[in-house]
């Protein structure tokens, strides 16, 4: 599997914010929280492959909105928010020779933080980010390969990754209070422990989870439903309203 992600950039200071205050934020620190990420992504068998930013992409940590990666495909995204539309172009590139590529093309946006896969079903959140026209995008695209698309509305977070994620093709970690959780009705769902709003961002790979360290009740959780969870501490990048899918894309 390999996992590509990005350089925390200088000006991650001047990064995107819409649920979250602005707090000082500690580069430094920050860098040493991805560092710890990355190499949990090689613990778990992944190749890591950093591409580099500069100081034209405060966001460029949370690579995981510049695309979404499927085994038959890759979706380049129009990411919302307008700052962050030429993080795409170095993405592009280097998914190229990994799969076919498809466009989201104006005026359809979408964030791949939107998109939660689970078994064939896809589940997009109809955000700030994401429109219609970049859901019916995706569908066009994912529908040949037998993906079936829902258009989900989530309410008080950012991406639908912020308040679900897939645990594997049967199961689903849900923040209910973000997202009503009949979407899911098809999945055995999980919820976080409610005093941890910010936890049902995990990322699954090769079987095992990573899960911020931050939310212990919620890791018990999944510990105690057999699940075997590596914890990392993101807390310095969620003060850019990123979680811990944001800062890879998996490739397998
Ligand atoms: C933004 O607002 O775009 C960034 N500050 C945070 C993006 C987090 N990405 C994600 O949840 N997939």
């Amino acid at each position: 599997m390999l996992a590509l992600t990005r350089e925390v950039s200088d000006a991650i200071v001047r990064c995107e914010l819409t649920h979250v205050p602005r707090e000082p934020i500690d580069v430094a620190l920050a860098r040493v929280q991805h560092e710890e990420y990355e190499r949990t992504l090689e613990s778990l068998g992944c190749t890591v492959r950093r591409l580099p930013a500069d100081d034209s992409m405060p966001d460029s940590v949370f690579i995981e909105d510049t695309a979404v990666v499927l085994p038959e495909l890759a979706i380049v995204a129009r990411p919302g928010a307008e700052s962050r539309r030429h993080e795409v172009a170095a993405v592009r590139e280097a998914l190229a020779p990994l799969r076919p590529l498809v466009e989201i093309e104006e005026p359809g946006t979408l964030d791949g933080g939107d998109v939660v896969v689970a078994g064939r079903a896809i589940f997009v959140g109809r955000s700030t980010r994401t429109n219609d026209a970049g859901i019916r995008q995706l569908l066009r695209a994912v529908a040949p390969h037998g993906y079936t698309v829902h258009s989900v509305l989530t309410s008080g977070c950012l991406h639908l990754k912020s308040a679900a994620t897939a645990l594997n093709s049967e199961t689903v970690l849900v923040n209910p209070a973000w997202i009503a959780p009949p979407v899911f009705a098809a999945y055995d769902c999980i919820h976080i422990d409610p005093s941890e709003t910010a936890a049902a961002n995990v990322v699954s790979v090769n079987g095992r989870l990573i899960a911020g360290a931050a939310f212990t009740r919620t890791c018990d959780r999944l510990e105690r439903r057999g699940f075997n969870v590596l914890r990392v501490d993101a807390r310095e990048l969620a003060r850019a309203e990123g979680a811990l899918t944001c800062c890879s894309l998996l490739v397998s």
